[in-house]
């Protein structure tokens, strides 16, 4: 079981993060994702021996929107955090 997060793009709301939560959640081999709107990514658990990176992304794509099969980060929690304080830094900078 791995868990990688993954850039998600084309989501502009609460609806779409559902819907691609729901296509990445309905897959066989994943066992928990976490979609952010406001870092535009999903944080996949899955098993890598039955499903890969370009099948996930196939189904965010049928559902209507995109995703990178590059890994953001490598089970580091740390680097989750920093990504999180950045968000929040560059949210405070465009004034919402
Ligand atoms: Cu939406």
């Amino acid at each position: 079981m791995v868990k990688h997060s993954f850039t998600v793009k084309n989501m502009m709301c609460a609806m779409c993060v559902a819907h691609v939560r729901k296509a990445i959640e309905s897959l066989e081999g994943v066992k928990d994702v976490n979609v952010n709107l406001a870092s535009n990514s999903a944080l996949i658990e899955y098993d890598s021996q039955k499903i890969t990176p370009q099948q996930i992304k196939q189904a965010v794509v049928s559902a209507g929107y995109d995703m990178d099969t590059e890994p953001l980060s490598a089970n580091s929690d740390n680097c989750q955090d920093e990504k999180k304080k950045s968000n929040g830094l560059l949210r405070k900078l465009f004034g919402r």
